[in-house]
């Protein structure tokens, strides 16, 4: 394989660590707090997770611990969307095992949580994490979103655990494959297993964080990635002065990626899906928005302008939410008959005579290409695949309708050449950032300690990351102390509870506070691209959001 310079500096780099973990293990004192509960419904909690709820959060000092070195037979899973540093929580992960003791070995499960059900692994050698140090992407064992639910799939992971002798299970996911990471701990306790289970906060959306996981890993880089492309785009229309830009970015539910890429780039509109929800904006209402954008910018003379749009906007506007609902319950209720509908004429005539009124004509009222991609197949854990529908191009061609309406009437004299992009996979598998690189090593190395401090059902936890990496503290978080119960698929699940944006959160009220501003008078910021080597305020600090959640 031919592999560029800045790779080959890359595989060299050494990711920083917390102190604390930076001698040997047995000079790590684990230090267990007070019984902890739930984010709500401790007493359903409680009663699910009859072995694990209520643990204490462990913390990781320096001092002569408990913990005795010895070899370690431990297997790990990438669960889900790409986020740049998997690969480096691996090799944390690895490098900790193999400095407790040279013996240990570490399992990768192939293809995702799939690889534990179907006991497909492959051993992780020194070869192979070298190879992968400091590289975006999931490759090195790949990933999957098959969800462990059924009595027979739980079964399964017990006999791969039983069956390799594994002393403990990483899985590295978001808070759907975190949750799982819950239930698997409870079921091999249950079920007399040694087997340790641990989790590792993964999403670029950023939606899986609270008090003691300030962030997930990945978000840094995706963000730091799109931005700097919208950065360019800016530039570019600031240049050429005559596009308007529709931005989608990724992030499923939340809308942090929109709103810290916003914060880096100041750019004219920025949607809040949690916003567009809170106020009940229906897509008439956002159209009003954007248009009175262009409206004024166009009077300025200046018809170009950038506009970013989250991903799962779509879900979180009243009229398309309750259609989406009934879309999601009329599907299952009929699966043979929708089954057989083998174009989108009959598949119109169906939902006719079964949507809701409301819906109905919220479903006639957006072009057939985005109602067809409102019934694309909803992925394992019930969610709609946001990434497939085409939301900039919805609410580009309502904008064209919308001013050439305003045109005809004389109150809009400028022109609107809209361009729409999707930001998503571009950066889910980017190099890691410093920050994502130093974090995803910590998490594994800090996933390493609570396995040889004996823990199971926890996440890896690595906090004050605002602060210079040494400063860092590392620990773990009971996972059921996360979670509540929420409807999925009709039914009560216990859930890792989503982090969405607050809205009297410091990152929103900055964003609220200057985007009057930025809708009217071009404010554009161009951040350029990730830097790996230099001073470290240009390669090491973070994202604005964790900051000013901070206070910093
Ligand atoms: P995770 O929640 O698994 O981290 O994945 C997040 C994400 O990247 C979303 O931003 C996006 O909507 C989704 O994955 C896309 O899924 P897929 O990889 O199946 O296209």
């Amino acid at each position: 394989m031919t592999i560029s310079e800045l790779q080959k500096a890359r595989y060299g780099y050494k990711p920083k660590l917390p102190a604390v973990l930076a001698g040997q293990v047995s000079e790590i004192s684990v230090d267990l707090g007070a019984p902890t509960s739930a984010v709500a419904n401790a007493t359903e909690l409680r009663s699910i997770f009859k072995h694990n709820f209520g643990k204490p959060i462990a913390s990781f000092q320096p001092g002569k611990g408990s913990i005795k070195p010895k070899a370690r037979t431990v297997g790990v899973i990438l669960s889900g969307g790409q986020a740049p540093g998997g690969h480096n929580v691996i090799a944390g992960l690895f490098d900790g095992l193999k400095k407790e003791n040279s013996a240990s070995r570490l399992f990768g499960f192939t293809g995702g949580p799939a690889g534990l059900t179907n006991n497909k692994f492959q051993e992780i050698t020194a070869e192979i994490v070298d190879a992968h140090r400091n590289t975006g992407g999931f490759d090195m064992i790949g990933s999957g979103r098959t969800k462990i639910e059924t009595p027979e799939q739980f079964a399964a992971a017990l006999e791969t655990a039983k069956k390799n002798k594994l002393d403990a299970v990483v899985i590295i996911g978001g808070d759907d494959s975190n949750t799982n990471a819950a239930l698997l701990a409870e079921y091999f306790l249950a079920n007399g297993a040694a087997t340790q289970v641990i989790g590792c906060p993964k999403t670029i959306d950023g939606d899986l964080k609270n008090e003691l996981i300030e962030t997930s890993f990945g978000f840094d880089t995706a963000v730091k990635t799109y931005s700097e492309l919208i950065g360019n785009i800016m530039r570019d229309a600031n240049s050429a002065k005559k596009y308007w830009h529709f931005i989608k970015l990724m992030g499923r539910a939340a809308s942090h990626i929109a709103l810290e890429a916003a914060l880096q780039t100041h750019p004219n509109i920025c949607l809040i899906s949690e916003e567009v929800e809170q106020k009940k904006l229906s897509l008439g209402a956002l159209i009003d928005e954007i248009s009175a954008a262009i409206v004024r910018r166009a009077e300025k003379g200046e018809n170009f302008g950038v506009v970013l749009i989250p991903e799962g906007l779509v879900e979180f506007i009243p009229e398309m939410k309750k259609l989406i609902a009934e879309i999601n319950d009329i599907i299952p209720a009929h699966k043979d008959e929708f089954a057989v509908l083998d174009n989108f004429a009959a598949q119109l005539a169906f939902f006719e005579k079964k949507l809701s009124a409301e819906s109905c004509a919220a479903f006639k009222s957006i072009p057939a290409e985005i109602a067809k991609q409102l019934l694309i197949d909803r992925d394992s854990h019930g969610n709609v695949q946001v990434s497939r529908i085409e939301t900039e191009k919805l609410l580009m061609g309502m904008l064209e309708e919308r001013l050439k309406k305003m045109k005809k009437e004389g109150s809009y004299k400028g022109s609107f050449l809209p361009l729409g992009h999707f930001f998503g996979y571009e950066g889910r598998a980017a190099a890691p950032s410093n920050f994502d690189a130093d974090y995803c090593y910590s998490l594994g190395y800090s996933a390493f300690v609570l396995i040889a401090a004996g823990l199971t059902g926890y996440i890896s936890s690595v906090r004050n990351l605002t602060a210079p990496a040494a400063q860092w503290k590392a620990g773990g978080v009971p996972l059921t102390m996360m979670m509540n119960i929420e409807k999925r698929h009709g039914a009560e699940k216990p859930v890792i509870k989503k982090a969405l944006v607050e809205l009297d959160g410091a990152p929103f009220k900055t964003f609220a506070a200057a985007r009057d501003t930025w809708a009217v008078t071009t404010s554009f910021v161009y951040p350029g691209a990730i830097q790996y080597y230099g001073p470290s305020e240009v390669c090491d600090t973070t994202t604005i959001t964790l900051r000013l959640e901070q206070g910093k």
